[in-house]
């Protein structure tokens, strides 16, 4: 989204250039006014009406369906994928545990990152917590029979392995389960501080998987919310949720909001 700063004595000017560079419907999405030794400055960020409701349209996820159009004999089966450490599986957890992701949705777990005990461990522990089911599935007939077994849950959360260069095979097991179980849903998890460049090129890495949301997390680990913004414009992927710490299941957020209001569209204006 292409944005313009402009500062100014008042207002008015500095919206009539905004409205000479971005055209007359420009947006001003953020304005700061301060007061300075010989009156006030005002420095506003602006943006084309039409940028802004593109990114608006982009970053915003179709509503989960209602509970009654889908339950035709199986669960909404969403899965997480993305490089090892991102938070897959500390996601899922407070997915499972928070009211604020399915409400009284059942929920159920299945997991295909069987390489690392630590993994398996850590997501037992979580189903112990919030009395979820989980199953374990090792390749596609598996994950068939394990989906099969959850089909009393509403939604089926799918923890994976991190791609590994080296994996090989290993990699074609668990992505063949993965397809085999063909998510409604499949959200890449990222850290929010990742590089522009390193976060697109992960994007490309998993472009089999065919990812249709983004799942940005660690944003308690960046210095503010403007630059995941970025991030998830960059990406052009729907963001329903965000992960900012590693609390069970508090450090969970809606994302469209807190996107739009990082670059300032819930209005916002700060008087120094
Ligand atoms: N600061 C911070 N740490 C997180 C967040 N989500 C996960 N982590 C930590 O990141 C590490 C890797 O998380 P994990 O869920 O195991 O990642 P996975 O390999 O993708 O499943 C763990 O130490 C988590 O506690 C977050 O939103 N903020
Ligand atoms: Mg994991």
């Amino acid at each position: 989204m292409r944005c313009e700063t402009i500062t100014g004595r008042d207002l008015p000017s500095v919206s009539r250039i905004a409205a000479s560079l971005l055209g007359d419907d420009a947006v001003l999405v953020r304005v700061r006014v301060s007061h300075v030794e010989d009156g006030t400055e005002v420095e506003v960020v602006a943006a084309a009406a039409s940028d802004v409701e593109a990114f608006r349209t982009r970053i915003t996820p179709a509503p989960l369906p209602a509970r009654d159009t889908f339950l035709v004999g199986r669960p909404w089966v969403i899965a997480l994928v993305g490089p090892t450490g991102a938070g897959k599986t500390t996601t899922i957890a407070k997915l499972a545990a928070s009211a604020l992701a399915f409400g009284g949705w059942r929920t159920g777990l299945l997991t295909l990152d069987t390489y690392r005990v630590a993994g398996l461990e850590q997501l037992a522990t979580y189903a112990e917590l919030t009395g979820c089911a989980l199953e374990v599935a090792y390749d596609a007939d598996d994950a068939r029979e394990a989906l099969a077994r959850l089909d009393d849950c509403d939604v089926v959360l799918v923890d994976t392995p991190g791609r590994s260069p080296r994996a090989g095979a290993r990699d074609d097991e668990w992505q063949d389960a993965l397809a085999a179980l063909a998510p409604d849903e499949t959200h890449l998890v990222l850290p929010a501080g990742l590089r522009l460049d390193v976060a697109l090129a992960a994007r490309h890495a998993h472009a089999s998987l065919a990812p249709t949301h983004a799942l940005l997390t660690k944003l308690d680990e960046v210095p503010g919310d403007a630059g995941v913004a970025d991030l998830a414009d960059a990406l052009d992927l729907p963001t329903r949720w965000l992960a900012d710490g590693t609390e069970v299941p508090t450090a969970l957020a809606a994302a469209p909001s807190r996107l739009l209001a990082a670059l300032g569209l819930a209005p916002a204006l700060v008087i120094a």
